[in-house]
């Protein structure tokens, strides 16, 4: 079995407008002017990276922005453009709502359990409610569309829809999986929150986690709480403090309530599972929070190593490169570094692992999928110039109630479903 990464390409109105509580880069950052063309060249570099390093690459689309169905549904009438001059004269935080680009972030796209991990041996995706933040809502119906479309050629996959809104669901961001390899039966960790931590919500349920094993049909699975710390700090979802990869678990001492007990359950299940733990006294939850150190892409290469893909923000950070140098001595499963440049992303809260949703599958299955989302050095070679042709050099925020900025989104768009070869109507 291999693993697919499907990033989500950054869409054209990639924009700072702060809308997400608890996220401390999102908050930090709010006001400034992006560079939506910078940032989805920057994504496809990481895509680019991961194919050269032998990985097979997928990608999402981004989604229709502003959204004018979505502010129809708030009442606005009219067509698109009538329904966005209404919506930012009188209520402008919805249409800022509308106008993100937050489905780059496709760790949040849905909870995957791969065919080894469920009792009915197919490969279960439930898409993600995204509940806690309007903004985020918004994303389940289109990448519900997206998600069946890939997998519909696939007879073993399941594209379940989003759980009631009554439990929060953030997909893989709060979801690890380790195994002896990707084609071993798996023990699923699901995490989630206990209430609002320093102020800020806890976007997981217990609920929607323990929903998801039951709709999933998985033997083997965890709960497991994220600590209030984490949370309070702005480990927002758990993929900020923690990441998994076949028998590694790479952590920060304080990702998790309740540690010794979870770490003993691990390895009661997994007992060849080697859990790398970060201490406090090396990296501290908020040197971890801002580095991302834990937000990176751990990846198995063909010769069986691991390499962590960083933030090029890792680098700056002291602590976080003294213990990164350390680890690499130990000889350890992990050992190969590498950092991408991923800034107009992470000055929103979303890190390489962020941007990518993973699938494990068996290699035969790869030609079954849509292979419209499958990524080549040709497509990639194209998606750059396209980027390059349509996607704004910037945006500030004012520039957000631009009726010709949202022409431009429109078309952009167009432009991209058209090369990929997608009707408007399919997604
Ligand atoms: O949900 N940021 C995203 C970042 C998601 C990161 N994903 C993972 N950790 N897997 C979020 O907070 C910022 C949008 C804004 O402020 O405009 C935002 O939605």
């Amino acid at each position: 079995m291999i693993e697919v990464n499907f990033d989500g390409l950054v869409g054209p109105s990639h924009n700072y407008a702060g809308l997400s509580l608890g996220n401390i880069a999102s908050a930090t950052h709010a006001g400034m002017v992006s560079a939506p063309r910078e940032a989805a060249l920057q994504g496809l570099a990481k895509m680019r990276r991961m194919m050269a390093l032998g990985l097979p690459q997928g990608l999402l689309l981004p989604h229709d922005r502003p959204d004018a169905a979505w502010l129809r549904r708030m009442g606005f009438a009219g067509d698109d453009m009538t329904v966005c001059r209404a919506a930012w004269a009188h209520e402008p935080g919805l249409l800022r709502n509308a106008f993100s680009a937050s489905a780059m972030w496709t760790a949040n796209a849905a909870t995957v359990s791969p065919r080894p991990d469920s009792v009915d041996g197919r490969l279960h995706l439930s898409v993600a409610n995204l509940a806690s933040m309007p903004h985020r809502s918004i994303e389940a119906q289109q990448t519900t569309r997206q998600l069946r479309l890939l997998f519909a050629p696939m007879p073993r996959a399941m594209v379940h829809d989003p759980l009631p809104a009554s439990f929060g669901d953030e997909g893989a961001a709060n979801h690890m999986r380790l195994c002896a390899d990707h084609g071993q039966e798996g023990l699923e960790i699901f995490v989630h929150g206990s209430g609002p931590s320093g102020g800020f919500p806890a976007r997981q349920s217990a609920t929607a986690s323990q929903g998801l094993v039951r709709r999933h049909g998985l033997r083997h699975a965890l709960l497991a709480r994220q600590s209030d710390e984490a949370i309070a700090a702005g480990a927002f979802h758990n993929d900020v403090v923690a990441v998994a990869n076949e028998t590694v678990l790479f952590t920060h001492e304080q990702a998790f309530a309740e540690r010794d007990a979870l770490y003993a359950a691990i390895r009661q299940q997994l007992p060849q599972v080697e859990i790398i733990e970060v201490p406090a006294a090396r990296v501290s939850l908020q040197e971890a929070i801002a580095s991302y150190l834990f937000n990176s892409q751990l990846v198995t290469l063909s010769d069986g190593a691991m390499l962590l893909l960083l933030p090029g923000e890792a680098r700056e950070v002291p602590a976080v490169m003294a213990w990164l140098e350390d680890l690499l001595a130990t000889n350890g499963p992990i050992r190969r570094l590498e950092f991408m440049t991923l800034r107009e992303s992470m000055r929103n809260g979303g890190g390489p692992a962020c941007l990518r949703l993973r699938v494990a599958l068996e290699e035969r299955e790869l030609p079954l999928l849509d292979q419209r989302f499958l990524l080549d050095e040709a497509k990639a070679d194209a998606l750059e110039s396209l980027v390059t042709r349509h996607w704004p050099q910037h945006i500030a925020p004012e520039d957000i109630g631009n009726p010709d900025l949202w022409q431009q989104c429109w078309t952009a768009r167009a432009a991209l479903l058209d090369m990929l070869g997608f009707h408007a109507e399919e997604l």
